[in-house]
């Protein structure tokens, strides 16, 4: 039978310090942007459902299933979502990718070393064990090189490409992280890149959306 519609997928529940970080997050606000209807699915987070495994080999979220067609991927999803919209400009494709990719594969690569190490330093029993403070210290370097790069290109203009588009979406995303942890202080164009990004309605609906999420998973275990 033929699927109609868009479904994101995402988990039943996470823990607390998780919420508002969930990359499914990022597909909600750009779904909020361009002004689709979605529905969300959940899977259980600790248990690797088949059912999960079977559209996400890595047992991953988000995911999502646009009619007969089912992305993994955050990027892939972002960009397949973005086309023959405002947030992927004629004729720019190919610099958007490249920025979607830089986010991730570039700036994410290097926050998300850094931040594992941090959560592992803060619970190791989750996360551990802890690094070593040299590791620490190597990963936040990496990070920062990466940081101050962006730094001098957003200094100068408000978006990566001009306009927004899905690349900064992305970026933004990645970067919200960092800004949780405190670590964005010294670099005052990427702060006020994340504000006025997140400033956004669109991020606002979402945002709400996705931590209603939550507060429907506790109370549905509150309720047995
Ligand atoms: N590269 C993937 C990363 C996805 C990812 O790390 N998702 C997290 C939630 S934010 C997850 O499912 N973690 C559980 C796990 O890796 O088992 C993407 O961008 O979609």
């Amino acid at each position: 039978m033929k699927e109609n519609g868009l479904t994101l997928y995402t988990y039943g529940w996470v823990p607390e310090f998780a919420r508002a970080f969930v990359r499914d997050f990022r597909i909600r606000w750009l779904l909020e942007e361009i002004g689709r209807d979605y529905r969300i699915a959940a899977f259980p987070v600790l248990e690797k459902s088949p059912a999960h495994l079977a559209i996400q080999p890595f047992g991953q979220v988000p995911v999502l299933r646009d009619g007969d067609l089912v992305l993994f991927e955050s990027g892939a999803i972002a960009l397949h979502l973005a086309e023959a919209t405002d947030l992927m400009p004629e004729g720019r494709r190919a610099e958007v990718t490249q920025w979607v990719l830089a986010a991730l594969n570039t700036v994410e690569l290097a926050s998300g070393g850094w931040m594992n190490m941090v959560l592992a330093a803060r619970m190791p029993e989750a996360f551990g064990p802890a690094s070593t403070p040299e590791a620490q210290e190597f990963a936040r370097q990496l990070m920062r090189q990466r940081l101050d790069a962006l730094e001098s290109i957003l200094a100068v203009r408000d978006w990566l490409l001009g306009d927004f588009t899905v690349a900064d979406i992305v970026m933004v995303d990645v970067l919200r992280f960092v800004a949780a942890e405190g670590a964005l202080g010294d670099h005052p164009a990427l702060t006020g890149y994340v504000a006025r990004a997140t400033a956004r309605p669109a991020f606002g609906r979402a945002m709400e959306d996705h931590m209603a999420h939550w507060d429907g998973s506790d109370a549905e275990q509150a309720a047995g």
